[in-house]
């Protein structure tokens, strides 16, 4: 009898290959299928070769060459792509059969998808992969949310080619119902566009501020990737940063200074202002690639306006922790706030997500993976009800650790005239944060004074709402339509 698969994976670009050669190095009997159908045996004929692999060249055949309930995960382009291979799908299926989406789409499409193949009676899988090409390969993070009854179909498919961490669990585990695994994917992405500004921005400090060669800084990032930032990015900043091009000098300086970005940054501070939650140290991130993208113009102001254009006269050595500390501390920022956004988003779409499992999925094979995250898992683990990342003890003692090292930072970068936004917004955060009494009396005032909008007061019942008439014109009547 013909061998069945066990699951088939249609899209052979480049993530949905490796994720195939991944599945099968575990044992499991994948079926490979493309839109393009000639990429099916070029597929099978090289990197396939010699592997378990089934090629099919319809979907009709994929189909019956699978076992029932059939898994079927889809590796094609976020977008019209999916719902394209999803209509071409359903006339083959049976009540039962799972679709696994594997990319990068966006969540409130998988929580549509979700329930449009659910009142046919399918499953549907939205899961978030992340790790790139070698993730994929070796072992990815992997973040499956939707039809919860599916999980066990695939669980240990998934579960097998995940990455684990350096204890050995497993770096993936069921998120939530509907969008919640393609929302924790786009916080992922989202906090890594945070982690990398942090991190050049340091570059930044230390290499214009601080006159120090890209050999210095790949010695001093050695040595902080020996500390608590130990991570994936900063091991990687310290390998780029001691590159050399052909000629023998640092490639990273001849690196055009324009970044791309692909939008899941951006996704994630819109739908954190749809929320309401100051996700403000990835969004100065989305912005500073906005700003870098903006070369021309930036060529021209840099010609009418020359800044202090002055260098560190101070003590290096102490300057370069105070910068290692307020990374620490900028970035703890960065995921609290990108926790609390996750807070808001389990109560906002009815997600059950626990805080600590979401960051042991990313504690291995992802892009943001680091030693920090156990940290993380462990705040959680201890107090599932914690409502704030900031008030863990082991956090709140890093940032009182770090503090006067983050305030001389940023007063040096700013005296110095260097850029650091993120790191600007984290500590403005923080000490908006911590503050009992913010200006935002005076802001309500302004709008009652301009807008009759209404205010609260100190002195009062919170359910009630006062009037004035600031300027003894213009009448008693306040405005009943504008929301708090
Ligand atoms: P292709 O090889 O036929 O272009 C990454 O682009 C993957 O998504 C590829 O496998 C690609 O198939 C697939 N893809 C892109 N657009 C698609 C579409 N509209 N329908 C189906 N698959 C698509």
């Amino acid at each position: 009898m013909e061998k069945k698969g066990d699951i088939a994976v249609i899209g052979l670009a480049v993530m949905g290959q490796n994720l195939i050669l991944n599945m099968n190095d575990h044992g499991y009997t994948v079926v490979a299928f493309n839109r393009t159908v000639s990429k099916v045996d070029d597929f099978l004929n090289n990197a396939a070769k010699g592997t378990s692999v089934i090629g099919a060249h319809s979907i009709d055949e994929m189909v019956g060459l699978l076992k029932t309930p059939r898994k079927i995960m889809l590796m094609v382009k976020a977008g019209e792509a999916v719902d394209a291979e999803i209509e071409k799908l359903l006339p083959h299926l049976s009540p039962g059969d799972c679709i696994i989406d594997g990319g990068n789409s966006y969540f409130t499409d998988t929580i549509r998808r979700a329930k449009y193949l659910e009142d046919k009676g399918f499953f549907f899988i939205g899961s978030g992969v992340s790790g790139g090409e070698e993730g994929a390969r070796n072992g990815p993070s992997i973040m499956p949310g939707g039809s919860i009854k599916a999980w066990p179909l695939i669980k240990d498919i998934f579960t097998a080619i995940s990455a684990k961490t350096p204890s050995g669990e497993a770096c993936c585990d069921w998120v939530g119902s509907d969008g919640a695994g393609h929302y924790v994917k786009m916080a992922h992405n989202a906090i890594e566009y945070g982690d990398i500004q942090i991190i050049c921005e340091a570059y930044h400090l230390m290499k214009q501020g601080l006159g120090l060669s890209p050999d210095q800084m790949h010695e001093i990032f050695a040595e902080w990737n020996k500390t608590e930032l130990d991570s994936y990015l900063i091991e990687i900043t310290r390998d780029i940063l001691g590159f050399k091009d052909e000629d023998g000098l640092p490639l990273v300086e001849k690196i055009l200074d324009t970044a791309g970005q692909k939008g899941t940054g951006k996704w994630f501070s819109i739908n954190s202002l749809d929320l309401g939650i100051p996700v403000t140290l990835i969004a100065e991130s989305v912005y500073a690639r906005s700003l870098s993208a903006l070369k021309e113009e930036r060529m021209n102001a840099s010609g009418v306006f020359n800044g202090p254009a002055k260098l560190f006269k101070g003590d290096v050595k102490a300057i370069v922790e105070d910068i290692r500390k307020a990374l620490l501390a900028s970035k703890i920022i960065s995921y609290t706030q990108g926790f609390m956004c996750l807070r808001e988003a389990a109560k906002e779409y009815d997600w059950n997500l626990d805080f600590g499992n979401i960051a042991l999925l990313w504690r291995g094979g992802c892009i943001i993976r680091s030693a920090f995250l156990e940290n993380i898992k462990n705040a959680y683990r201890k107090n599932p009800g914690l409502t704030n990342l900031l008030l863990d003890d082991y956090f709140k003692k890093i940032v009182t650790d770090c503090e006067a090292s983050w305030r001389r930072t940023l007063m040096t970068a700013i005296e110095l005239g260097v850029p650091m936004p993120s790191f600007s917004s984290a500590l403005a955060f923080f000490d908006g944060y911590r503050c009992d009494r913010l200006p935002a009396n005076l802001l309500q005032a302004m709008r009652d004074y301009f807008g009759a909008h209404t205010y609260q007061r100190i002195d009062a019942p919170l359910n009630k709402v006062f009037h004035t008439n600031w300027t003894g014109r213009g009448g008693n009547v306040s405005s009943g339509t504008y929301s708090v």
